[in-house]
């Protein structure tokens, strides 16, 4: 496909007002179209708060974000965020249908798209499982749905959008080991040349991404794919052993 969005860091420094130590510290790495970028650090690492970053919530205090080559801060937002679809890690869905949640995306976006988000997002099988199958009512933020199939809606609600970059922070947290990889899977099938940036906890999740960035404290502890980690980074070790 035609579109595409490299996203790179250069030297990134970012401070919350007023906070003492930095929450992102010097952090540079490249992603690339089609390919999978996966960040991974304990509770507190700085992940959250990196991936904030590339859709411009938070100004950084040094360095650079680049995409496609164009430092963030020269582009529209409008034409920034366009590019990117975000799911945040608590995700929030709204009373609605479960069709209007996922076309929130996208609004333009037939029934049939929103099944193939659906079906990407190994969300359609409990889908069908519903009287009213994508026209069931979700109660108050989802009360009626499990955690797992809450994020699966939100991250249906990202791909309905086709976009060229998705940031998925810790989306696949609240599923079984088996979804998490099915999902995975279609996901690398159908996100064709789209920049997939995916922050977790546990390595399962990031093993087979093409890259997979360190984080601790705020800073870069290493790059490089699983293999690479496991031989000769302390922390990316000490993860997987916990
Ligand atoms: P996060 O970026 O939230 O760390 P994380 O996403 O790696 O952690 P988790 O796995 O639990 O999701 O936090 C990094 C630091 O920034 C931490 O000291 C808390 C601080 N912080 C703020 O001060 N304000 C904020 O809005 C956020 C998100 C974090
Ligand atoms: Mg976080």
């Amino acid at each position: 496909t035609g579109a595409h969005a490299e996203v790179e860091f250069k030297n990134v420094t970012f401070r919350y007002a007023g906070a003492e130590k930095a929450a992102v510290e010097d952090i540079s790495f490249l992603a690339k179209p089609g390919e999978t970028t996966a960040i991974i650090g304990s509770t507190g690492a700085g992940k959250t708060s990196l991936v904030q970053l590339i859709p411009r919530f938070y100004d950084i205090e040094s360095g650079s974000i680049l995409v496609n080559g164009i430092d963030i801060r020269e582009m529209k937002q409008h034409t920034l965020r366009e590019k990117i679809g975000y799911v945040p890690q608590k995700a929030s869905l709204f009373s609605g249908t479960i069709a209007e949640n996922v076309r929130f995306g996208a609004k333009d976006a037939t029934d049939q798209e929103v099944m193939d988000a659906l079906q990407t997002a190994q969300a359609i099988d409990f889908v069908n499982e519903k009287e009213d199958g994508i026209n069931t009512y979700i109660e108050q933020a989802g009360s009626n749905l499990s955690g797992g199939q809450k994020q699966r809606l939100a991250i249906a609600r990202a791909l309905v959008r086709k976009p060229e970059i998705y940031i998925f922070d810790d989306s696949f947290s609240a599923l079984d080991y088996k979804t998490d990889a099915k999902l995975r899977s279609a996901l690398k099938e159908e996100t064709g040349n789209s920049t997939i940036i995916l922050v977790a906890q546990r390595v399962n999740t990031v093993m087979d991404a093409d890259r997979i960035i360190v984080l601790n404290e705020g800073k870069l502890a290493g790059i490089g794919t699983h293999e690479e980690l496991l031989k000769d980074n302390t922390i990316y070790q000490e993860i997987v052993e916990s």
